[in-house]
């Protein structure tokens, strides 16, 4: 039988473990990157484990999260990062740089590596045919320090393209119409290849805006073959070196294969407050619109931007309408500049911004009160921008460019001729603000520099055979990451203090949650389907634990957070029956007795002493994931030289 090409990669790159369905599968890391909000955590894991030098190919550790520095706290962050990614052989790459996913994609990924980063956007790697992943920022440790990365074997799905983009419909209407086809949750378990004749078509910044928004479906990871396209753009980027072509064989088999006619799509729209709310721009036309934002890892590449200054060129934006660009990394700014395309931004009353994820992340550029803002972005979960009752709707740059023009929803096909833009013969190559580590012998004698902001690491409290704690929480479906532990310009700087960010977990859903978790000592979340969708951050792992929640049960979890909560020693539960979700209720006090035989079984059963009900739970782990629960935590497991 032939294979995929993520399949190809796997295999290639496994340790252990069987190439079926569900199984788990141990992989060797070729790269590793992270990103300053969850990098500090996982530099103090992964000097907590005691390793020395990285034994990676290449690790990069980028500043591009929280660079307002509006106190200290941001600051002696990043020079933290610096000084140990200098001791332990990682790149660093400097604020203004760049977008971690943009700035690894022109610089450092390559057809066929493995890449883990501590970011859920990875994936935007598998647009040059890296097996990307994200990951909780202890895996990333791990990984740094050369241990496997774990997976469940993911199903493989293909999505056909056939036919051409017409004009003014892009990469992003793509991912919106693969969005509205699947839903957030539609890409569980999966990877999903993108193939047939329309990929030709497709540049590497295209399908790179795909495979970042792969994402956004709960997909283990999504990938392009490496092909012409991606051979041209690596030459482009000085790398010709770093090509190796890859495909599908052609008798590989997928459990689930998606047409897409490109001709047929029009431009999309996804609705406040989540990405798969999708339908088409010309439905929600004269929608008034306040703000409009351009710019992170999904839509911040060179032709993204020099589509923007085209059709903005000569055009002053509505006086309504507050207008912020952020190019995705240093390279794409300085050739919008050396071609005079900044100007033409700026001269239709644009602001730009730093090149990094800004407005995204709720880094400032917060819209008015119940303002509506147009973004280029990949998630408009609620409270994410920074105003709480803001309506946030994803679209294309050429559809953000067309209501920054207008001032209200417009569809961009009525702006005219569409810009023909294309990729340049070789991009301007300058990694000045990327630091080199240093070599082992000079390494020994560097200093690790840490700020006050940096807080002892929670406590690692080992799983007990009998649970008896209360319902401190019930919430419904795709309870996102943003959700749990919410970031933004007041928070993000201190995602090195736990007891600090405490303060504000699920604050979006109940600011009591904080006070009544830590008052019970020991407690239990219930959820949805879907439970930690969207984000890597090991913080909305560490922060419940931090606040003695012990175990959630839900309907079902998302991919990299039921990771994060096993390596946080959370037991995560899923119903049997989905149906007994309504029989929970908050306050009631729950007994789980005799876990480490229900975990041996894969069930449990649970006593709700409130309500005299019995639940049956699946409680099913593979041998390496119960012992990191009955040690409390990788970080643990790993320190008892597991
Ligand atoms: C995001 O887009 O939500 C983030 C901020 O990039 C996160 C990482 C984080 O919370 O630091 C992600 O996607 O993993
Ligand atoms: Fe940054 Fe936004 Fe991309 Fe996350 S999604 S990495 S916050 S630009």
């Amino acid at each position: 039988m032939g294979l995929t090409i993520a399949q190809k990669i796997i295999q290639a790159h496994m340790l252990s473990g069987e190439m079926t369905v569900g199984s788990e599968v141990a992989l060797k890391i070729d790269q590793t990157l992270t990103q300053d909000a969850t990098g500090t955590m996982a530099y103090l894991e992964f000097e907590t484990m005691g390793l020395d030098r990285v034994k990676t190919e290449r690790s990069v550790a980028y500043i591009d999260h929280n660079t307002l520095q509006s106190g200290f706290e941001n600051a002696d962050d990043h020079r933290y990062i610096q000084s140990v990614a200098k001791k332990h052989g990682i790149w660093f790459s400097r604020p203004g740089n760049g977008i971690c996913h943009q700035v690894h994609l022109e610089r450092f990924g390559k057809p066929g590596k493995t890449l883990i980063g501590s970011d859920s956007h990875t994936p935007t790697g598998g647009g040059i045919g890296m097996l990307a992943m994200g990951a909780g920022g202890l895996d990333v440790a791990v990984a740094m320090g050369g241990g496997a990365y774990y997976i469940t074997y993911p199903k493989m799905y293909k999505v056909n393209l056939t036919g051409r983009l017409q004009p003014f419909v892009t990469a992003k209407d793509i991912s919106l119409e693969i969005l509205r086809i699947l839903s957030v949750k539609g890409g569980v378990g999966a990877i999903i290849e993108w193939g047939g004749e329309g990929i030709a078509s497709l540049s590497v910044p295209e399908r790179a805006t795909i495979t970042n928004m792969g994402t956004e479906l709960g997909a283990t990871t999504s990938i392009f073959p490496s092909d012409a396209v991606t051979k041209a753009f690596l030459e482009a980027e000085g790398r010709g070196e770093d090509y190796v072509e890859l495909s599908s064989d052609p008798d590989a088999v997928y459990d689930r294969v998606i047409d897409i006619d490109l001709s047929q799509l029009k431009p999309l729209i996804a609705c406040p407050h989540s990405p798969d709310q999708v339908v088409t721009v010309e439905s929600l036309k004269g929608t008034k619109v306040d703000q409009v934002c351009i710019g992170s890892c999904t839509n911040s590449s060179l032709l993204d931007m020099l589509k923007v200054a085209a059709l903005l060129k000569g055009k002053t934006i509505s006086p309504s309408v507050s207008l912020s660009i952020s190019p995705g990394s240093k390279q794409v700014l300085t050739m919008l500049a050396d071609c005079g395309a900044l100007s033409d931004i700026l001269s239709s009353g644009a602001r730009v911004l730093e090149c990094a994820c800004g407005p995204c992340i709720g880094m400032g550029f917060s819209p008015n009160s119940g303002g509506v803002s147009l973004r280029t972005f990949n998630r408009n979960f609620i409270g994410r921008s920074g105003t709480a009752d803001a309506k946030v709707y994803l679209v294309s740059p050429e559809t953000a460019v067309a209501a920054a023009l207008t001032g209200e929803i417009t569809d961009p096909r009525l702006l005219g001729e569409a810009p023909e833009v294309a990729m340049p013969a070789s991009f301007k190559i300058d990694d000045s603000a990327v630091i080199p580590p240093a070599s082992a012998e000079e390494a020994a004698g560097l200093e690790v520099l840490r700020g006050p902001n940096i807080k002892p690491f929670p406590e690692a409290v080992p799983q007990e055979d009998t649970l008896c704690a209360e319902i401190s929480l019930k919430v419904g479906d795709n309870i996102t990451t943003d959700h749990i532990m919410p970031a933004g310009a007041k928070i993000l700087p201190y995602r090195s203090n736990i007891p600090h960010l405490s303060q504000f977990c699920f604050a979006v859903c109940d600011e009591t949650f904080p006070e009544r978790a830590k008052k019970l000592g020991k407690s239990v979340i219930v959820g949805g389907s879907n439970y930690g969708q969207g984000s890597s951050r090991e913080h909305a792992a560490l922060v419940p634990m931090y606040l003695g929640v012990r175990a959630v049960i839900a309907k079902s979890f998302a991919r990299i957070h039921i990771a994060n909560l096993i390596n946080a020693g959370i037991l995560p539960l899923t119903f049997e029956n989905p149906e007994d979700y309504e029989k929970l209720n908050r306050g009631d006090q729950l007994v789980l007795s005799d876990l480490f035989a229900g975990m041996d079984r894969g069930t449990v059963l649970l006593q709700d002493q409130t309500t005299g009900e019995q639940i049956p739970l699946c409680c099913s782990f593979t041998e390496r994931q119960k012992a990191i629960l009955k040690a409390g935590g990788l970080l643990q497991y790993t320190k008892e030289g597991k």
